[in-house]
């Protein structure tokens, strides 16, 4: 390879919605770089790289300058997935990152590596980059105020002590950035939990390696200028000077952002209802209910007397009420996946029930659709509190678990009352920013230029 080549090795962290997260945001860099000096690598697990060739990425299908190496797996995929990830983790430190690049290496004839993108989960590419004379860009997939919190988790732990349950309601006033959170809506581990749950201690070495003086090139945020509040912003950029915001990443790759089909033909059920009437509900790739939470949220849809279309994973179908799919069926349409980005973009679509998840509620924003979010670990809790208290564009179901009243009422709301009104004017002015941000000459498009041209550099 010539000198003024530049191999691109992408690190994923192999689990929930993170790789074809990556996947998109790789696909959008190939496109962006210049094609016949930079070459990418995306490196991920067989199991997780043959999860995303079904969903629409076939080796074929990737551009020319885009291939899939595979990385050992060191859990049988059967195990269960704190232990899977465990495994990854305590591999990827062991070398397991450094033989991924050397993996790329051979697979593009000897190319040395020059830059490793990697997810932000997977921090010790930052050592296995350095090593070999690589530079290391993270890419962080949640929300910014996210992202703040586990860069502060040292002082929010000298804080709180352990005082996280009874001082919960307590406003961080003292944090800078954090301001509008109260310490219940932290995310798991950094004052509460178990600190050395995996996702929970990876977590806090990422934000120890963040920190480093030995910093990133770059750091991607998945937010866009405007929507954090300034507070949010400075006190990111006080750590991470080089961060960039140029999210929401789907919007990136916009061929590829209406999703993988619609084998299940949500689209043309939404396309026989009216305008802004139908609640859709999703609670993403990891969250689960109990059977009596999913009764609850079943006859609270029933109840709001709204049309819904239910992203339901089919294992929990059994678990739904004796009749419902029967009840409903004039009304409603229960599907194991739907092809979500595209389902908010329908203007039939007026309310969306989600656990918020980062990117959902970017997806949801990015359609000013307004959101009731029913967090249940991780960001997700941060994230509603956002969405309900610091923009106002949607409401959180904050007691935890749903009841059939709840949901009935906040989706009617929604889709039909004065406060559901004034959540989607609130949703439609941030989304007026998002697009902004999104124009040729857009903040979101100069900071991705940059971001292109750092990663590039041969
Ligand atoms: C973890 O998030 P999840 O994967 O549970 O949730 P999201 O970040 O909202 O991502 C879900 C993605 O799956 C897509 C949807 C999102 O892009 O469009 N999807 C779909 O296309 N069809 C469906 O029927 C259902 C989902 C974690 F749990 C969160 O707390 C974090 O915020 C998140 C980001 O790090 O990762």
């Amino acid at each position: 390879m010539a000198a003024s080549h530049s191999h691109v090795a992408v690190v994923v962290f192999p689990f929930s919605s993170h790789p074809a997260v990556l996947l998109s945001f790789t696909r959008a860099l190939a496109a962006a770089a210049p094609s016949t000096t930079t070459t990418f690598s995306f490196l991920s697990t067989a199991a997780s790289l043959a999860h995303l060739r079904n969903a629409a990425a076939r080796d074929d299908a990737l551009p020319s300058n885009l291939r899939f190496v595979e990385v050992a797996a060191p859990a049988a995929e059967d195990a269960p997935v704190p232990r899977r990830m465990e495994a990854f983790m305590a591999a990827a430190e062991a070398g397991g990152i450094a033989d991924g690049l050397e993996a790329a290496r051979a697979a593009a004839g000897g190319a040395p590596v020059t830059c490793v993108v990697a997810d932000a989960f997977v921090w010790m590419a930052a050592d296995a980059a350095e090593k070999v004379g690589a530079r290391w860009v993270p890419v962080w997939t949640a929300a910014s105020c996210a992202l703040l919190a586990h860069l502060r988790t040292d002082a929010l732990r000298d804080d709180v002590g352990g005082e996280a349950a009874s001082r919960g309601d307590e406003l961080l006033t003292s944090h800078p950035g954090l301001e509008s959170y109260r310490i219940r809506d932290l995310p798991d581990g950094v004052v509460s939990g178990d600190f050395n749950y995996v996702i929970n201690n990876l977590l806090h070495r990422m934000a120890q390696r963040l920190r480093s003086p030995r910093s990133a090139a770059a750091v991607a945020l998945n937010t866009f200028p405007g929507l954090d509040p300034p507070s949010v912003t400075a006190a990111l950029a006080a750590v991470l000077p080089n961060c960039l915001p140029l999210g929401p990443y789907h919007l990136l790759n916009p061929d590829t952002s209406t999703n993988d089909g619609d084998p299940n033909g949500c689209l043309a059920w939404l396309d026989r209802h009216a305008p802004r009437t139908v609640a859709y509900v999703a609670l993403g790739t990891v969250a689960a209910l109990s059977p009596a939470e999913l009764g609850e949220l079943a006859a609270g849809l029933e109840a709001s007397g709204a049309p819904f279309l239910w992203s339901l994973r089919e294992e929990s179908w059994p678990l739904l009420p004796p009749g419902f799919l029967d009840r409903t069926k004039d009304s409603g349409l229960v599907v194991p996946w739907a092809p979500q980005v595209g389902v908010l973009r329908h203007g039939s679509v007026g309310a969306f029930v989600t656990h918020g998840g980062w990117a959902s509620v970017m997806e949801g924003l990015a359609s000013g659709v307004p959101m009731a979010c029913r967090p249940f670990f991780g960001d997700q809790r941060m994230n509603a509190r956002s969405v309900a208290h610091v923009w106002g564009f949607g409401a959180a179901f904050d007691g935890g678990a749903m009841t059939r009243d709840g949901v009935a009422s906040a989706v009617a709301s929604l889709v039909g009352g004065e406060e559901g009104r004034r959540m989607r004017a609130r949703a439609q002015e941030l989304q007026a920013k998002m697009v902004k941000a999104f124009e040729p000459d857009g903040e979101c498009r100069k900071n991705f230029a940059k971001f292109v041209e750092i990663v590039c550099a041969p």
